[in-house]
């Protein structure tokens, strides 16, 4: 099997266990009371917030009095699951936002909340020309955001990973931020499981429209990394080859991709000497997305060049990869071992597993066969005439009758 038709393979269990579930259709024609959402105006009775629907979209407005509040809850829908961060999860939002007003920088007009089965989960804030995200320490402060102009019908995607969320503005990078705990202000924040659009604030107002909510479970970044074709694993190696003393261009290019349903993160990427990297990868790799890292290494003096990759990352299944780093710099026959050419397996003695080494060589590939692209050892070439042959071996059992 290819590495190609292997990663195909995973991409499609991915894509059958990666759920989706629309929550709220506007296209339908009815409000989200009327979709399973529930509904509440505070004050109760005779709020002047209202909702009705126009076009593809439900419009909330509460800006005929800003001290009430009113959205929509998920408590009551019938088609929202568990929301578990440590699965996964992505909400998505088709939206736009046409007023708000606020008395405070710490309170929106629109906010979203999203609230994992453990209560840990995100509230965003939407303003007109911008997003952002309230703290929980001290509760209820605007912490990190974005610009973006919100007035614009857009597709937002909020993922939620474990300890993270990201949200993504049409495909596009916004904002992420560690998740927080809002539980110690009571309800809602105490409702595990919840997902709320609206007004949530005296404090502030919004004309808000929604067109579509819909929720993904299980939602996890895959990390594809491909070293010359080949998918690589934890613990494999990657094999600068033979390298001309003083040659330049000694480097090797990996490709990184997220073949997952939410964005991927790197956590760490550390390159060991004599390896470096002047091209560190892309931190944050959206679904789908595809960064190249160029890892190189100096050619400055003959000798073995032995390093690790290693790679972190929130991918939980295969997002831990420690590399081997190998090379090999030369300057007489790259496999012609300088120190003695006679012994092959490059142990500092010359004994009948040197000569082994060149006839398995020579049994597997043939006479004739190429030099191997991989770093010496082994040092088959014994004569040092760029190719190997019966001679190298014989060599090596010469020297050994002779018994010198
Ligand atoms: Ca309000
Ligand atoms: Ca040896
Ligand atoms: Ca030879």
């Amino acid at each position: 099997m290819t590495a190609r038709q292997q990663r195909s393979l995973c991409v499609e269990m991915l894509e059958s266990r990666c759920l989706l579930t629309t929550l709220y259709d506007a296209e339908l024609g009815t409000t989200p009371d009327q979709q399973g959402w529930l509904y509440f105006t505070d004050p109760l009775v005779g709020a002047s917030t209202n909702q009705q629907m126009n076009g593809t979209f439900v419009e909330l407005n509460s800006t005929l009095d800003r001290s009430e509040k009113a959205g929509y809850f998920s408590t009551t829908h019938p088609d929202l699951g568990v929301l578990d961060r440590s699965a996964g999860y992505h909400l998505r939002f088709q939206m736009r936002l046409l007023a708000e007003s606020h008395g405070s920088a710490d309170r929106a007009g629109l906010s979203i909340i999203a609230l994992s089965q453990d209560l840990v989960g995100i509230e965003i804030g939407f303003w007109t020309d911008r997003v952002w995200a309230q703290d929980d320490a001290p509760l209820f402060v605007h912490a990190e955001e974005a610009l973006a102009d919100v007035t614009v019908e857009a597709v937002y995607d909020l993922y939620i990973d474990r300890d993270r969320y990201t949200l993504l503005r049409d495909q596009q990078f916004l904002l992420t931020g560690p998740l927080r705990d809002y539980s110690a202000f009571g309800a809602p924040y105490d409702r595990a499981n919840l997902v709320f659009v609206g007004d949530d604030t005296s404090s502030a107002d919004a004309h808000a429209a929604v067109a579509r909510i819909e929720v993904h479970y299980d939602t996890q970044p895959t990390l594809c990394a491909v070293h010359q074709g080949q998918e690589l694993a934890d613990g494999d190696t990657i094999d600068f080859g033979p390298l001309p003393l003083h040659s330049t261009g000694a480097e090797e290019t990996l490709i990184l991709s997220n073949e997952g349903e939410a964005p991927w993160y790197l956590d760490e990427g550390l390159v060991s000497l004599p390896f470096r990297t002047e091209s560190p990868p892309s931190v944050v790799l959206l679904p789908g997305a595809t960064t190249e890292w160029i890892v190189e290494t100096d050619t400055d003096q003959v000798g073995r060049r032995d390093g690790l990759l290693t790679i972190e990352s929130n991918d939980p299944s295969g997002g831990s990869l420690q590399l081997t780093l190998r090379g090999y710099v030369h300057s007489g026959p790259p496999f012609q071992n300088p120190l003695d050419p006679l012994d092959v397996n490059d142990d500092r003695a010359v004994a009948p597993g040197d000569a082994i080494r060149v006839v398995s060589y020579l049994n597997r590939f043939g006479p004739g066969a190429e030099l191997p692209t991989g770093s010496p050892p082994p040092f088959l070439d014994v004569n040092g005439d760029d190719a190997i042959s019966a001679i190298d071996a014989l060599l090596v059992v010469n020297h050994l009758n002779r018994g010198d």
